[in-house]
């Protein structure tokens, strides 16, 4: 195991990575930039480093100053966390050049799954099942954008290979409009991620978003640690996650995550990954995968008992999966509110002093957050302040137990959405269960009227 690692992230994940060295009986060095000297997960910290100013592009971006802080502080692996430089090849190239471990898959696996025609081709390749659309990178020719689109069937969407999570797409719903679109989107995609290359898949009018967690050793050991549910989302952020997804049925998450565990085999993936599908009509159709840990980890954590981060550093130092799986076993339900510090209904940022936070407890609650009373949120950063995260025996439990969270949940000093999540938690169709990635956004709109 390594003796010491250093966390190149801030907030609540730098604060979760701590916690996961504590266990491991790994040193932890944090780094913070001008703005973060104050914050939790720096004074919890036995070292950390100023890497900068406030800006992310001076300090979490920097890759300079980050590899040089893990020289300074002799640590033998950097953990990016999520966000940042977390799915930057170029960074974990850089970081394993300079004699560190990267805590993440491979560069090369990074490469592939960040350009979206590549990773799709590796997962039609590995019997993944993918949305129907182009093979690969369009063709110049408007004749045969024409004839794909066609034999696709409208409504298509026109998608950046450099693009994901939202950016650089565009709905065609006839053919009057497509080569003007695909022409726009190439050019924003040019322009944006420095590749204008784009693809064409069939527009999915009314999907679920569920993703696939997976777990790979350096010894060709994967699991798939099940599924979450992140349809609740506004403007491609997520703001509620839950794992099981509602009504879908076992077999079918079994058959698919055998799939992307095998996939994970058949490329070499290392370290921990997610596999997002759009789901509809019963179908699962894969759109991109994440090659970091995500925000929404611990509804995994509580519904499978195991500690992801833990694991990703113990893969990393090439120890083997201390479980099979076999051994994973999914117990209950967990839902994740994201507490941001913005305006509830109205979504402005509100940064600022907390003057008064005090988090939920008890039975199966768990809080993840740097904030506390008396801490300032400084504006140059992404405005989720921290995580209620419930488990129960049941969706109901869960919800009960989260209604019971969100009531005991203070923040004064600033605005926070926690007002919106108690809304959500005694929502009809929400507490039904499997609404789809448009629900909130039309449930928000319906809200004004
Ligand atoms: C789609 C789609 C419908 N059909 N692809 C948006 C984020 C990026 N990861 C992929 N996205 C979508 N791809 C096809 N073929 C709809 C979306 C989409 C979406 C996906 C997941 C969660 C929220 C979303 C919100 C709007 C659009």
């Amino acid at each position: 195991m390594f003796k010491k690692i250093l966390i190149a992230n801030r907030g609540e994940i730098a604060l979760r990575i701590q916690r996961a060295c504590r266990e491991l009986g790994v040193q932890a060095v944090v780094v913070y930039s001008e703005a973060d000297r104050e914050a939790k997960y720096v004074k919890l910290a036995e070292e950390a480093v100023c890497i900068g100013p406030a800006p992310s592009a001076q300090s979490y971006l920097s890759m300079p100053a980050i590899i040089s802080a893990a020289e300074v502080t002799d640590a033998e692996a950097i953990h990016p966390g999520y966000g940042f430089l977390s799915e930057n090849a170029d960074f974990a190239e850089r970081v394993e050049k300079s004699g560190f471990q990267f805590i993440g898959p491979t560069p090369e696996s990074i490469r592939i799954m960040g350009d979206k025609v590549s990773a799709k081709q590796a997962m039609i390749k590995a019997g993944v099942p993918c949305v129907p659309g182009s093979e690969g990178e369009l063709p110049e020719d408007p004749t045969q954008i024409r004839r794909i689109a066609k034999s696709i069937g409208y409504p298509v969407i026109i998608k950046a290979a450099g693009g994901g999570g939202g950016r650089g797409m565009r709905v065609v719903h006839t053919e009057a409009a497509l080569i003007h679109a695909v022409q726009t989107t190439k050019a924003e995609a040019g322009a944006a991620f420095g590749n204008p290359a784009v693809y064409m898949e069939k527009f999915l009018q009314n999907p679920r978003h569920i993703e696939i967690q997976v777990l790979a050793d350096q010894h060709r050991n994967v699991v798939y640690l099940g599924e979450r549910d992140c349809s609740m989302q506004r403007r491609h952020q997520k703001v509620i996650e839950e794992a099981p997804a509602p009504h879908i049925p076992r077999k079918l998450i079994e058959k698919i995550g055998d799939r992307c565990a095998a996939a994970c085999k058949r490329i070499g993936y290392r370290g921990a990954g997610t596999f997002e599908f759009l789901y509809e009509n019963g179908e699962f159709y894969f759109i991109e995968m994440n090659t970091r840990v995500q925000v929404e980890h611990p509804v995994t954590e509580f519904i499978t008992g195991v500690d992801i981060v833990k694991t990703q550093i113990m893969v990393a130092a090439g120890e083997k999966l201390p479980f099979s799986q076999r051994q994973v076993q999914i117990r209950g339900h967990a839902i994740e509110c994201r507490v941001n510090a913005e305006d509830p209904f109205k979504f402005t940022p509100s940064p600022g002093r907390i003057t008064m936070w005090h988090a939920p407890g008890g039975p199966g609650v768990r809080v993840d957050s740097h904030a506390y009373t008396n801490y300032y949120v400084p504006p140059n950063y992404d405005s989720m302040i921290g995580k209620i995260i419930v488990h129960g025996d049941t969706r109901e439990q869960a919800l009960a137990r989260m209604r019971t969270a969100l009531g005991e949940m203070v923040v004064e000093g600033i605005s926070t959405n926690v007002p919106l999540h108690r809304e959500l938690m005694v929502d009809a169709k929400f507490m039904e269960g499997g609404t789809n990635i448009h629900y909130l956004e039309e449930w928000l709109a319906a809200r004004k009227r």
